[in-house]
C-alpha cells in the first residue's frame, strides 16, 4: 500500500494526512486520476474528492463517500482504501474495462471540521463545526440535504440546534452538504454511496417515512442490489450486514440518499460499517480492524461500481 504519511502505522488517517495521501495517490496515477477541491468546510478546510477513470465526461459514473459523521472514523478508510485498491488494479479486467469507460469519485471525508475536532476536543462528536446562532455548535450535515428537508422533527431529525441530529436553519445551509450537492448535480452519477458506522447495515431510501417508495422497479433495483451486497460482505468472513429500508432503522429527513434518489433517481445506499453494536465498541473501532473491514466490504463496493458502470 502506498501510504505518504504514517497513517498505516497508527491506523486512521487525519485530516493532514488524507489530503497527503490523496495527493500521492493521484500523482502516482496522473493518467487516471484527479484531485478535485469540491468546496470548503465551515472552518475553511478543503473537501476532497478522488476522481478515478480515463477520461473526463463520460457518462457512466458512480460516487462513494466518507464522514459525515466526525466520529465515524472507519468511514473514511473504506472508501479512501476502495480509491487505492482501483488505482493498484486499473491495467487489469475488471477495474480497467471500468475505467476506460467510466468514473468513480471518491470523497472520504466530507466532515473535515469534525473530524479533527474528534481527534483533538471530544471523540464522540458527530456534527459539522457551526456556529449556530444560538450559542451552540453543529448541524448535522446527513439531515441537512434539500429533499422533504425539515418535515420531520424528532429526536432523530432535531429542530433544536443544540440536539447530534440538528437538521440546520434551512436546506443546504452548510458547504459539506453543499459540496455533495454541487458534485452531485454537476457529475449526474448513476449512483451514490454513503459509508457510515456503525450497526453493520445497507439502507436504502427512504428515511423521511416508513413508506415504501412508490416506483415498483426502483424498490426492486435498490432492494435487489443492498440484498446481493449484503450476501457480498458475508461471502468474505460471516460478517451480518442487514439490508433495510432506512426508516425501519428510525426515520430521518434531509439525508443524502433520500437527496440523490427523491432529487435523481439514481440508486443510493448508506453502508453502516462495523462494528455490529454499542457492545463491541461502537463508534471506538480499534485500528487493526480497519483491514478486515474494508476487505470484507470490497466486494459489494465493487459490485456497486459493477451495477452502475455497466448498467
Ligand atoms: N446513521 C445514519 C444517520 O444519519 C441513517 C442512519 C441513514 C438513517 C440514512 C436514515 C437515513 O443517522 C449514522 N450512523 O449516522
Ligand atoms: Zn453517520
Amino acid at each position: 500500500s502506498s501510504f505518504a504519511t504514517d497513517a498505516a502505522a497508527t491506523g486512521y488517517h487525519t485530516v493532514t494526512t488524507l489530503e497527503a495521501d490523496l495527493r500521492q495517490l493521484a500523482e502516482r496515477h496522473p493518467e487516471i486520476a484527479e484531485l478535485h477541491e469540491i468546496g470548503r468546510s465551515v472552518e475553511g478546510r478543503p473537501l476532497w474528492a478522488l476522481r478515478v477513470g480515463e477520461r473526463r465526461g463520460s457518462d457512466r459514473k458512480v460516487a462513494f463517500l466518507g464522514c459525515h459523521h466526525a466520529r465515524e472514523w472507519i468511514s473514511v478508510e473504506v472508501p479512501y482504501r476502495l480509491a487505492e485498491h482501483l488505482l493498484d488494479h486499473s491495467s487489469a479486467d475488471p477495474v480497467q474495462q471500468w475505467l476506460q469507460q467510466g468514473e468513480v469519485w471518491v470523497a472520504p471525508m466530507v466532515n473535515p471540521d469534525g473530524h479533527e475536532y474528534t481527534r483533538t476536543a471530544d471523540r464522540l462528536w458527530r456534527k459539522n463545526r457551526r456556529r449556530n446562532r444560538n450559542g451552540t455548535v453543529g448541524v448535522d450535515p446527513n439531515r441537512n440535504y434539500g429533499y422533504m428537508w425539515g418535515t420531520l422533527d424528532t429526536s432523530t431529525a432535531s429542530h433544536v440546534p443544540a440536539d447530534q441530529t440538528y437538521v440546520g436553519p434551512r436546506a443546504f445551509s452548510e458547504p459539506e452538504a453543499r459540496a455533495v450537492r454541487d458534485l452531485v448535480a454537476s457529475q449526474r452519477f448513476g449512483g451514490v454511496l454513503t459509508y457510515h458506522s456503525y450497526s453493520q447495515l445497507i439502507l436504502y431510501p427512504w428515511g423521511y417515512t416508513t413508506r415504501p417508495i412508490k416506483d415498483a422497479a426502483d424498490l426492486g433495483e435498490m432492494r435487489d442490489l443492498a440484498e446481493e451486497m449484503a450476501r457480498l460482505v458475508k461471502g468474505v468472513d460471516g460478517k451480518t450486514y442487514t439490508a433495510q429500508q432506512s426508516s425501519q432503522l428510525y426515520p430521518t429527513a434531509g439525508d443524502t440518499t433520500d437527496w440523490t434518489y427523491g432529487e435523481y433517481d439514481v440508486p443510493s445506499f448508506t453502508v453502516e460499517l462495523r462494528p455490529a453494536s454499542a457492545l463491541d465498541g461502537g463508534f471506538i473501532l480499534p485500528a487493526d480492524q480497519i483491514e478486515p473491514c474494508w476487505q470484507e466490504n470490497r466486494p459489494a463496493a465493487l459490485e456497486f461500481i459493477r451495477h452502475v458502470l455497466e448498467a
